[in-house]
């Protein structure tokens, strides 16, 4: 039984609908209450409004950043209206009770969003007085009736309409919306200090409960951990305040996930810069489905480690295809003939604006690729992909602007219970350390065809073994759980274009068997890490078959 809406305060950065609202609440009879921008905003509109300077009997000052933090104000909010001690301190002190408290915030989130913004204007965009007036209202949700956002004002003012009040109900979710709100919005400024000090927070950041850490905190294997050498990585250590950055924000429903009968979402993170591929734009096509946006995402990324310009050819997350040429239209004919057969319906990464060249061959008879991920698409290409076959109606495009960089991004994985975190495998390649192992040296030729072999075998799921000829993929052998299995199968899909050509490993190989393999299908250069036991034979295994090796002393799995 909650009291009926008497006085409303109304303090907002985002006016949107708010004088419709405002003047559908004087029209019910309830009296106004606004801090300076607000007020001004109604008073204008001729809607009867009193100051809440006036109320307090303070100004603002110190240029707003104390305008509502008053007792006469969170009194007014939190007093408990069937307390009479809280009535009574009402009396007491002069204090108005607000029923309906009407709150959004400075808009830190699109302030930090612009790059250009000075740590200054930030500070001064972090809203105090606006959050405080949130938390009470929210913690007082029994008597008070809060929106946060003005998409919430018509269900209030229907509730108003019909029944004089709201229900008990409403003010519930409406305060578990607006902690929602006031969490997502400290989040934003927590994710914005830790950007600014580049991770150094952490080393005044309160160390995890071990009670959430659970008996992973005390195994043997995390104390053996702490002793064995640091990793070294050029990234910043992944440390526990990086769950901020997991800060996420609803972007789609889906249409279904990988299955149709699984439900499906899109999220981004609230910090994911302007180029990230969650923020692409589509310009063409059905809606993108879960698959896609795996497909497309893992595309993009191939597309963008390979030189300029290329085409990467995907299927369920594995390349297919994937060239490069001296023109778009080249590499896109050298990326589909790399595997016809599996490029039907698959998804294309590309790493230049698609141009009518690579339009016009993807509308050949036979050809149909499901979704296409670029920087930019020419107007030609639009128009040739968007009309002819009956495919095109559907044909996802999508628009990055430019290529993401997305250098050193943390990864997040999903298991029982938990997240994985780890940095993403986005070093750059640094082929002057490659070491070739072996008595003969590559030619050049085919160390270009070695670097595309290395730069692109790191996208493959493990074991994963590609096999490149004249800048583009041959064969690849993904997802295998033995490694010679994966190069049989390269070799098989690569078939008369592994001979003269390269292979890659994402590891080392643990036997010289398949260096037997690779040389009986005459492939002319091996490039992997390294690092197996057995070294020793298998680079015994290539100086027998005449095969040059390089070793990269990296490794790619991709689990
Ligand atoms: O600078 S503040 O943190 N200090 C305050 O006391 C305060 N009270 C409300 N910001 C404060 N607000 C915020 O001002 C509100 O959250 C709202 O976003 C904004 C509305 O100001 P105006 O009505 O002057 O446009």
């Amino acid at each position: 039984h909650s009291p009926p809406i008497k006085r409303a305060l109304l303090s907002v950065s985002d006016k949107t609908g708010l004088l419709d609202f405002a003047k559908e609440l004087v029209e019910s009879g309830v009296e106004l209450f606004s801090t300076g921008g607000t007020r001004k905003h109604l008073a204008d509109a001729g809607l009867p409004v009193r100051d809440v300077a006036d109320y307090t009997g303070f100004p603002e000052m110190m240029d707003g950043r104390v305008k509502t933090l008053h007792p006469k104000i969170h009194g007014g909010i939190l007093c408990r209206h069937d307390n009479p001690g809280d009535m009574k301190s009402l009396a007491d002190h002069g204090i108005l009770s607000f029923e309906l408290v009407v709150v959004n915030l400075y808009p830190f989130e699109q302030t930090v969003a612009n790059p250009a913004v000075t740590i200054e204007a930030a500070i001064e965009q972090i809203d105090i007085g606006g959050p405080s007036m949130v938390r009470s209202a929210a913690k007082n949700h029994a008597f008070v009736t809060l929106a946060t956002d003005p998409s919430q004002y018509a269900t209030i003012l229907q509730q108003l309409e019909t029944h004089g009040r709201t229900t008990a109900e409403l003010r519930r979710q409406l305060a578990a919306a607006a902690f929602a709100r006031t969490a997502q919005y400290d989040t934003a400024i927590a994710a914005y200090f830790s950007k600014i000090l580049g991770g150094k927070e952490n080393l005044v950041a309160p160390s995890p409960s071990r009670a959430g850490l659970g008996r992973w905190a005390e195994s043997p294997a995390s104390a053996a951990h702490a002793t064995s050498p640091p990793v070294t990585s050029p990234h910043p250590p992944v440390t526990p305040t990086d769950a901020v950055t997991l800060h996420l924000t609803h972007r789609a429903p889906l249409r279904y996930g990988e299955n149709p009968h699984q439900s499906a979402d899109l999220y981004a993170f609230a910090d994911a810069p302007a180029h990230a591929f969650v923020n692409a734009e589509q310009l063409h096509g059905k809606e993108l489905s879960y698959n896609n946006l795996l497909d497309l995402d893992a595309a993009l990324a191939i597309a963008k480690a390979l030189p300029r310009p290329a085409v990467a050819v995907l299927k369920h997350n594995n390349p297919c295809g994937a060239a490069t040429g001296a023109t778009l239209g080249e590499a896109v004919a050298k990326a589909w003939d790399g595997d016809p057969l599996s490029a039907f319906g698959s998804v294309l990464g590309v790493n230049v604006p698609v141009d009518a060249a690579m339009a016009e061959y993807l509308s050949e008879p036979g050809k149909f690729v499901e979704a296409i991920v670029a920087p930019e698409f020419h107007p030609d290409a639009i128009r040739i992909l968007t009309t002819k076959p009956k495919w095109r109606d559907n044909v996802r495009l999508l628009r990055v602007g430019e290529l993401p960089v997305g250098h050193g991004a943390r990864q997040w994985r999903q298991i029982d219970g938990g997240m994985l975190a780890q940095n993403a495998d986005d070093l750059p390649d640094e082929p002057a350390t490659w070491q070739v192992v072996t008595q003969i040296q590559p030619t050049p030729e085919l160390r270009h065809d070695l670097n595309f072999a290395w730069a692109a075998c790191r996208f493959v799921k493990s074991n994963a073994i590609v096999v490149v000829k004249d800048g583009a993929l041959a064969g690849v052998g993904a997802g295998q759980m033995s490694r010679v299995d994966a190069v049989e199968i390269a070799l098989k899909k690569a078939g008369d274009k592994a001979r003269g050509g390269v292979l890659a490993s994402d590891a080392f190989f643990p036997f010289d068997d398949s260096i037997a393999a690779a040389a009986a299908a005459g492939i002319a250069a091996i490039i992997q890490p390294g690092g197996s036991r057995r070294d020793d034979e298998v680079i015994a295994a290539c100086n027998r078959h005449g095969i040059p090796m390089l070793f990269t002393g990296r490794r790619h799995f991709r689990h």
